[in-house]
């Protein structure tokens, strides 16, 4: 509130790539209904509304301080009438009932359930509800045949919900490190995704190599995955290299954020650190069925030539709106095509190269924006 005690009214850059947004958000019921309702739309395939909430939920995670009326958001970028409309229910109300009806909806519940195997997106949760299964008992009793993803999603059902903290975080990167040193001395890893944001916990711990001497890199995945798995390190993996847009022109306009780095979607098998072992894996204890002394982690492993390192450092770090909102900018302010691997200048009709995220900002006439200020 100002000197006259009236409410701020507060300004914030179109684009959520022009904005400082750290994990210090000071609207959480707002962008957590915002976020839901995203979700909802995604795991319903609208991709249009579900990118439409995100953004809104981007400018309410911007402002340096609580929304207390409406009047605060006059002029304010990406708010559409059905995202004020729950931000005015819950203004008045403390909640929105649209929110709250949805998570209690049978359909929300299952689609939760059901994509929260790994292995299962949006369009096989939504055939497996229209045949009536919503559960995961009801899948296990369907007898339907799950693919080799499905079925370790299933296994590690428990454990791969569990939200992965900085510490596990840590020791998968140890066990990453020692891998990729090994079958090629020089390599580098780094830590990407969530935690190179300063989340304190994620879904999965993402890792990005790359060798210092160009073309090094080739082929070192499947030696990195071949290491991993000879240690007993994996419970499942799947090396791909995305050939999705093979056939197109050139490495800057992918149709989508899709790269054609060589990746490996995996699942650790991480040892417990003793402390969280708890009583029952004392020796002279029986331990009772259930309890394992190793727990199940979703690792993301890329793998870049060092010319492109920059540019996959930055689209690997995300969040995934940050990343698309960057794409938008350079595409529709500066004429200009940015992908994981490359920035193409479409008036120059060249690529513009860099050795780092700077230059890569720079480029496209931004402020730098650190990682720990990308959380949009
Ligand atoms: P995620 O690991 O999905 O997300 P996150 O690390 O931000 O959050 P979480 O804590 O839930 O794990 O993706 C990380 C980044 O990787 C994201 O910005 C987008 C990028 N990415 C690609 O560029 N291509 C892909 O195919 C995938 C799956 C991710
Ligand atoms: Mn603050
Ligand atoms: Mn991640
Ligand atoms: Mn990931």
């Amino acid at each position: 509130h100002n000197d006259e005690g009236e409410a701020v009214v507060f300004s914030v850059p179109s684009f959520a790539c022009q904005r400082r947004i750290t994990l210090d958000n000071h609207n959480t019921i707002i962008t957590g209904a915002l976020s839901l309702l995203a979700e909802n739309a995604e795991l319903s395939e609208e991709d249009g509304r579900g990118v439409a909430f995100r953004r809104a939920a981007a400018v309410l995670k911007a402002l340096p301080e609580p929304v207390t009326c409406m009047t605060q958001l006059r002029g304010l970028p990406c708010l559409g009438e059905h995202s004020l409309r729950v931000i005015k229910d819950i203004l008045e109300n403390g909640e929105s009932n649209e929110v709250e009806s949805m998570k209690q909806s049978e359909r929300y519940k299952a689609l939760k359930v059901l994509t929260g195997v790994f292995g299962v997106g949006a369009k096989t949760a939504d055939r497996w509800i229209r045949e009536g299964i919503h559960t995961l008992h009801q899948l296990r009793d369907s007898g339907h045949a799950l693919n080799r993803a499905q079925q370790a999603g299933v296994e590690h059902y428990d454990d791969l919900n569990q939200p992965v903290s900085m510490a596990e975080a840590d020791a998968v990167g140890e066990i990453v490190e020692k891998a990729v040193v090994s079958v090629l001395p020089g390599a580098q890893i780094t830590l990407t995704g969530g935690f190179r944001r300063g989340k304190p916990s994620g879904h999965d711990v993402d890792f990005l190599i790359t060798h210092p001497e160009e073309g090094r890199e080739e082929g070192l995945m499947s030696k990195v995955v071949s290491w991993l798995e000879s240690q007993g390190f994996l419970l499942y993996h799947k090396t791909s290299r995305n050939s999705y847009l093979e056939s197109a022109n050139g490495p800057a306009r992918p149709a989508s954020n899709m790269d054609r780095f060589e990746r490996c979607f995996s699942i650790f098998k991480l040892a417990k650190k003793y402390h969280e072992l708890g009583k029952d894996a004392g020796p002279e204890e029986t331990k009772p069925a259930g309890h394992k002394p190793w727990r199940a982690v979703r690792v993301d492993l890329v793998v870049s030539p060092i010319s492109q390192f920059a540019f996959a450092l930055l689209g690997w770090t995300g969040s995934k709106l940050f990343e698309r909102e960057l794409r938008r900018w350079a595409g529709q302010e500066k004429a200009m095509s940015l992908s994981s691997h490359a920035l193409f200048d479409n008036k120059q009709k060249r690529y513009l190269t860099a050795t780092s995220e700077e230059e890569i900002f720079g480029h496209l006439g931004l402020e730098f924006i650190p990682p720990s200020e990308r959380n949009a």
